[in-house]
């Protein structure tokens, strides 16, 4: 029979790109189509996503799958998280949607304190604190943007945004409504509730849909403009990291995972939202996963440090790939140099080689010499911080894990990767890279009827792609 072709975009808070799969029945094969930049624009104190240039990629993307002229059944689009628009009641995008690293939000987690106790949020939502998360950005966007919360229709997700403009649909998908801590984590549903109790705005949200459901067809002037037709859109586990779980073939009971992007995500697959003492003393997270799963994890701030410290090299020392650096740090004479990743002066510093190396030197460590050296902190930080990751999870969870299953473009870095098993003690098993986009590929699979679960989905991954085991030493 002939194959089933899908496409997915995965917008990652770095890059985006299309990936074009092809189902034979038994493996999955992909290849890029399009790849692009995505570059928050400083506009005076504010940071903001670039939004109508990642719809413009979007639709550069279609284009050229359109040129290849094949049968596509489907496509599906995942993007980071937190991160939303509004529509005003003619249907039209209002304000900007803000990046997450946008400083508006920092202290709203105090003053909702004093609302609304910390430990009944999360009794409710089961979500870790972080500055970003989407019901703090609405909390700010009360205060500092009244115009545009105000004026708000509906409130829609990055993903659900791109959805929109395709569609002309408008609905929230469940794992990126999670994400946000706007839903009750039990009820799996708005927690109403909560947001009354913060003075914020309830009637701001569509139909909840679960990942997996199809959406509808591209409106006509996407389909004339891109020459592409009868695609169906499915919306699947739209949070970037619901679709890197969803990709990861798990094989041995109680593994954990370690999602290797932009952000470390590192937690456990579960059935049930874990919302005890230790989840919440330990600020660990229920997100919401695709198939009723749970995803108990933790985000540790990752390669976002790696990757702007290689924009610094480039610009002022000269042009490093990520080899070089990897190169360099395996070549460093001093390898105890350590930072706190999870600090806030690491998320969206001017010039991160000069944060990290103060860092360093604040801390009594001395003064990083060279590239090694300076990504060696890096190394250490981020694996530092999975060692502790792992075993709280333990805690948690009252269970041992085996191996780590680790995901995403950071896998590619070998170092890491031995860092990573050396510094936890457990067995690594790396791959697929393409984490999310396969999680994406899988559901629109089962979506349209190819395939029938997940766990299907999963040993086609196992089966199609590679995976390297690295033991500790
Ligand atoms: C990873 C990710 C994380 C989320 C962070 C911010 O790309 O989606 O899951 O916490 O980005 O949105």
């Amino acid at each position: 029979s002939s194959p089933i072709y899908n496409l997915a975009f995965d917008f990652g808070a770095s890059s985006g790109r299309l990936i074009l799969s092809k189902f034979d029945g038994r493996k999955i094969e992909l290849e890029e189509i399009h790849r692009f930049t995505n570059n928050p624009v400083r506009v005076g104190k504010n940071i903001y996503w670039d939004t109508f240039r990642l719809y413009h990629e979007l639709k550069v993307g279609l284009k050229k799958a359109a040129a290849k002229k094949l049968n596509i059944t489907s496509l599906a689009i995942d993007t980071w998280g937190v991160d939303y628009g509004f529509i005003d009641k003619e249907g039209n995008l209002i304000g900007n949607p803000v990046n997450y690293r946008d400083d508006r939000t920092i202290g709203v987690i105090d003053e909702i304190d004093k609302i609304v106790p910390l430990k009944e949020v999360y009794a409710s939502t089961g979500i870790q604190f972080m500055n970003f998360n989407t019901l703090f950005q609405f909390y700010a966007d009360k205060k500092m943007r009244p115009s545009v919360y105000e004026n708000a229709y509906k409130f829609l997700a990055m993903p659900d945004l791109f959805n929109y403009f395709l569609t002309g649909k408008m609905f929230n998908e469940y794992t990126i409504a999670s994400t946000g801590q706007l839903l009750d984590a039990k009820k799996r549903f708005w927690d109403i509730d909560l947001l009354k109790r913060l003075g914020l705005k309830t009637d701001l949200f569509c139909e909840l849909i679960k990942p997996g459901t199809i959406v509808g067809d591209l409106i006509d002037e996407v389909a004339k403009e891109t020459g592409i037709e009868s695609v169906k859109v499915i919306a699947v586990g739209s949070h970037d990291t619901a679709s890197a779980v969803a990709g990861t073939p798990f094989e041995e009971e109680n593994a954990a995972f370690l999602s290797c992007g932009t952000w470390s995500l590192l937690g456990m697959e579960i059935d049930e939202p874990v919302l005890n003492e230790e989840s919440y003393q330990y600020n660990y997270t229920n997100e919401g996963g695709v198939e009723g799963k749970i995803r108990l994890l933790k985000n540790i701030n990752g390669l976002w440090i790696m990757q702007n410290l290689r924009k610094d090299w480039c610009e002022f020392e000269g042009e490093v790939s990520f080899p070089d650096i990897i190169k360099a740090s395996r070549e460093a004479k001093r390898k105890d140099f350590i930072i706190d990743p999870n600090d806030q002066r690491f998320s969206a510093p001017y010039s991160m080689m000069k944060e990290v190396i103060s860092y360093c030197e604040e801390h009594s460590q001395g003064t990083p010499q060279g590239l090694g050296e300076i990504a060696m902190a890096i190394y250490n930080g981020l694996t530092h911080e999975y060692k502790n990751a792992v075993a709280k999870l333990e805690v948690i969870t009252g269970k041992t894990i085996p191996c780590i299953n680790m995901v995403g473009g950071g896998i590619q870095d070998q170092l890491l990767c031995e860092l990573t098993a050396n510094a936890t003690g457990k067995k690594v098993i790396a791959g697929p890279i393409e984490g999310s986009v396969l999680g994406n590929i899988v559901m629109q699979l089962k979506a349209i009827g190819v395939i029938e679960s997940l766990d299907e989905g999963r040993k086609i991954i196992k089966d199609s792609f590679e995976q390297k085991v690295h033991l500790p030493m």
